[in-house]
């Protein structure tokens, strides 16, 4: 499933728009290994939206990407069968509709025996996504990038929004909390109660401070008690500091820098990883050279890689 050569001016005919990776696009996830996926809904979104455009930012700016990962020493669209499936059809007007076919498509993909790689949209469609992945393998490991923590309970009044996906997730019963950590966290909160949920389900939280002082080797170290059982990485690319990747609807000052990210994403390669996501790519607010959705292609691509050595 690999097209070569790879030429990233071999412009798609009129009417379509470029390929995840320049890879095949295929309307059934049957026969994937891997399904790319977009989700183009940022209607969870509390401040700056635009979100919704990440998948085609995405798609465009990841058509540099070559096949071979030198670090990771592997070829993963030769090790796997990799394409791109489209945009999941939301519906811009009703989160709970949305959260409906995302969790129906979702479905299709798991049971064609295919891992889900989705671009969102905001963080809010991480839920649903997790709805069918914890379907197939029963409550997940998490390994969540972020500079929040996204557990808030409620926002405006309503439960579903980008702050609230993983507090869900651990009610519903999809997450194990236990085996749930979240990096880069920072910025201003409400206060220290915003981590009482987490010391009462045991979620760990390893705060930038932490990454910087302690480095990426120590966090990697941190990993490896999640390796055994089925992992999901939830990647937000505000995880990353907004000099890198500004193009982010809550950017946090602070974080991680671009090559830390791809560090810590090779660091899963001894985990089993059963799906990903990188949201809140909002390409109207990103920098010149599109750097934030070219960021968000390079993890795609390191995810890609890693679920190639999945254990
Ligand atoms: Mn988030």
């Amino acid at each position: 499933m690999e097209l070569e050569p790879r030429n990233p001016f071999a412009s798609p005919r009129f009417g379509q728009i470029a390929t995840f990776m320049l890879l095949p696009a295929v309307s059934s996830p049957a026969g994937l290994d891997v399904a790319l996926i977009g989700v183009p809904y940022d209607g969870g979104t509390s401040y700056r939206p635009g979100a919704r455009f990440g998948p085609r930012a995405v798609r465009e700016q990841s058509s540099l990407i070559r096949t071979w990962n030198p670090v990771l020493k592997v070829h993963p669209f030769q090790r796997l069968r990799v394409a791109d499936c489209g945009d999941i059809d939301v519906v811009p007007i009703s989160i709970e509709r949305t959260f409906e076919v995302i969790t129906a498509k979702m479905n299709e993909v798991v049971a064609a025996g295919a891992m889900p790689l989705a671009v969102g949209g905001d963080h809010s469609v991480t839920l649903p996504i997790l709805r069918s992945v914890a379907r197939r393998h029963g409550p997940l490991g998490i390994v969540h990038f972020d500079a929040h923590p996204d557990t808030w309970d409620e926002y405006f009044g309503s439960k579903f929004f980008h702050g609230t996906p993983f507090r869900r997730g651990v009610e519903e019963g999809l997450i194990d909390p236990r085996r749930m950590i979240q990096v880069g966290i920072r910025g201003p909160l409400y206060g220290p109660e915003d981590f009482a949920f987490h010391d009462q389900h045991g979620i760990e939280v390893i705060r930038i401070e932490a990454v910087k002082e302690q480095g990426t080797a120590w966090v990697a170290e941190r990993f490896r008690r999640l390796e055994g059982g089925p992992v999901y990485c939830s990647f937000d690319i505000d995880a990353v500091d907004p000099a890198f990747a500004p193009g982010t609807g809550t950017p946090e000052v602070g974080g991680l820098t671009s090559y830390e990210a791809l560090v810590l994403v090779r660091a899963l390669a001894e985990l089993n990883i059963v799906g990903a996501d990188v949201v809140e790519v909002a390409p109207q607010w990103d920098g010149p050279g599109q750097v934030t959705a070219l960021m968000a292609a390079n993890l795609m691509f390191e995810l890609v890689s890693v679920m190639a050595l999945r254990r």
